[in-house]
């Protein structure tokens, strides 16, 4: 469905399977082609230390901010069509390795639960993943139900993340 305003959407990327680099770079020229949508920037390319079992390899993250005029489940349904077309599988265990996951963070002011969206996504506020890639994209962004980024990110350990540059 497409909604009459747009809409300011971030979404967070990771991989940490078969060439994280080159999977999160792809990612994002593949969300730069949504329908109804415009990527508007992206962060740089941070690697992390896996959250979740120990004995996998480290992660890329990134994130970028699109704006759409669809709505956020039209959204998370683009987003899974590009996750599939990266060879996503969804047998793993919880927090294991994947090629590619592609998370709506923010969408807008709103607030979304139900059974296939948490948005605000519910992990933003512990992961240095998130946070600073969020961070570097909008330094501005309120977060509903959680705040300035300004306020919440410094509180956030960087846990060894680093930027790559490119
Ligand atoms: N879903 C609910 N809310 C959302 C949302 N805001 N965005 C539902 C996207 N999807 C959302 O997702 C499972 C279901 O979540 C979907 O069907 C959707 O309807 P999934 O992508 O199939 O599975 P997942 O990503 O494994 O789920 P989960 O538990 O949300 O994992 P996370 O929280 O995404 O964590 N370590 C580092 N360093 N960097 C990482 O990026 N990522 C994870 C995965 C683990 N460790 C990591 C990283
Ligand atoms: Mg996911």
């Amino acid at each position: 469905m497409l909604n009459q305003f747009i809409t300011d959407a971030y979404i967070g990327i990771g991989s940490n399977l078969q060439n994280p680099f080159l999977q999160v770079a792809s990612a994002i020229e593949q969300l730069a082609l949504i329908d109804e949508s415009e990527l508007h920037s992206f962060s740089s390319l941070y690697l992390s230390r896996p959250m979740g079992p120990p004995d996998q390899p480290p992660y890329v993250n990134a994130v970028a901010w699109l704006q759409t005029r669809l709505d956020a489940h039209s959204l998370l349904l683009k987003l899974q069509a590009i996750e599939n077309e990266h060879g996503r599988t969804r047998d793993g265990e919880r927090w294991g390795p994947r090629i590619l996951d592609l998370d709506i963070l923010v969408y807008g002011n709103y607030t979304i639960e139900d059974q296939s969206l948490s948005v605000p996504h519910p992990g933003i506020k512990t992961r240095e993943f998130v946070l600073y890639p969020l961070h570097e994209v909008n330094k501005n962004l309120m977060i509903p139900n959680l705040g300035a980024i300004h306020r919440i990110q410094p509180r956030c350990y960087t846990n060894g993340l680093t930027k790559l540059s490119i």
